[in-house]
Order: C-alpha cells, then structure tokens, then sequence
C-alpha cells in the first residue's frame, strides 16, 4: 500500500485529473482513485471542501496534500524514481517536461473551444484559426518527438509527457481535427494503451452530463 490517494473530477469531462491518473496508472503505482464529480453550475463544494484551489486533482499522501497535475506527478516521479515516469535520459527528460509544461500553461483556444468529452461521438467542429494554431503545435511536438524516439509512444515507452497530452489525444479525435497519419498513428498507440482504456470504461460508465462541456 502507497497511501496515496488521487481524486479526480468526472472521467469524462476531467481533462487535469486524466493526466496524473494515466501517469500513475501507466508507471503501475497503487493508488485510491476517488472521484468527485463536479455537476454544479457554481463548482462542487465536495471539491472546495478539500482542495485548496477548489480543483482536482488532488493529491493526499498522508498529511501532505498535492495540487496541480503536473506537481502531482513529479511529486510521484520522486517518490518511485525507478517507476519511469519521466525519461531516463537527462536531455529527453528536460523535453519531455518543456513539452508538459507549455501543455498545462498553453493551448488555451483549443482547450476553450473544444472541451475533453471522452463519450462525443466522432463529429468535425468547425474551429478558428487560434485553434487551428495550438493543433499544429501540437501536431509539430508530437512529430519532433516521435521522430527522435522512434515511438510509440513520444518518448519510446509512455511517459508522463504522453499522459499530458492524451486529453489532447481525445479532442484530436472526436472533434475531427486532424488527418496526418503520423498524428493519427500516435493517437491509435495512445487510445490503446491500457491505462486509456481503463480511464475510458470509467467516463462511458459515468451518469453525470456536464451541459457546458458538451459541444
Ligand atoms: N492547472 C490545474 C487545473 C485544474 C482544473 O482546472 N481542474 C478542473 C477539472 S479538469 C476543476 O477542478 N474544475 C472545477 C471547478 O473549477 O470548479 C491542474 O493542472 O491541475
């Protein structure tokens, strides 16, 4: 037993909570999952109670507690330095983590526009030119990345760079944003991993519809 305890907001709609999840769950680190669903015009007060920001995820280790996805997933990498969670290698690491943070600090238009919902059906969403801006980064990371590893996953194994980036890989696919088969190949290798696909089960398993976040 870890003791570590990981709440996060509705699988289908979490986007934040989806990445330390998936890191964790992919490192094969033991940990409760509680969910708290946020269903509230106004935010969950289950959430506020708990979370000094008010947001999931959260994490509690004992008396500690973590917020901020990617804090909570170096706090992680720290505590199982051997569980692969970053790179192993020096310079692929400082990447992987460039690449994460302009993740959790960017991409606002497509996060905006077109909000993580694992359950949408495939339709194309006509988007911007600010949105069609943040893809094409997005689309240029994961090539630079996958061309210096090789792949499957951004760097070789999966890592928490492709845990940051799979709500991405989600948005990519049910609003129809993309056609390069490289892209859609590393969407495929994601999609199949299984800690996606346990994350996934749980989203098409959950009762809550968010109005706001269905597009
Ligand atoms: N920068 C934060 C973002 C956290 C965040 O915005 N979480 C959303 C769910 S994906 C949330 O808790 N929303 C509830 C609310 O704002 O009331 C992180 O990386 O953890």
């Amino acid at each position: 037993m870890t003791g570590l305890t990981l709440y996060v907001g509705n699988k289908n709609y979490s986007s934040w909570s989806m990445r330390p999840w998936l890191a964790m769950t992919a490192a094969g680190i033991d940990f409760q999952d509680v969910v708290i669903p946020f269903d509230f015009a106004a935010g969950n007060p289950d959430i506020r109670a708990i979370s000094p920001t008010g947001k999931v995820p959260l994490l509690r280790h004992g008396d500690l507690l973590v917020w901020e996805s990617l804090a909570i997933i170096e706090y992680v990498a720290e505590l199982f330095p051997d569980a692969g969670l970053w790179p192993a290698d020096r310079p692929a690491r400082a990447r992987a983590r460039s690449y994460s943070m302009e993740m959790l600090s960017g991409f606002r238009a497509l996060r905006g526009a077109c909000p993580m919902n694992i359950r949408r059906p495939k339709q194309a969403l006509s988007v911007g030119a600010d949105v069609r801006a943040d893809v094409a980064r997005i689309e240029q990371i994961w090539k630079e990345a996958l061309g210096r590893s090789g792949g499957p996953f951004l760097f070789g194994p999966f890592t928490a760079a492709d845990a940051m980036y799979a709500p991405v890989v989600n948005r990519f696919d049910v609003y129809d944003l993309v056609a390069d088969p490289e892209t859609l190949g590393y969407m495929q290798q994601v999609k199949a991993h299984l800690a996606y696909r346990k994350w996934e089960e749980a989203a098409r398993a959950e009762p809550w519809v968010v109005p706001e976040d269905e597009v």
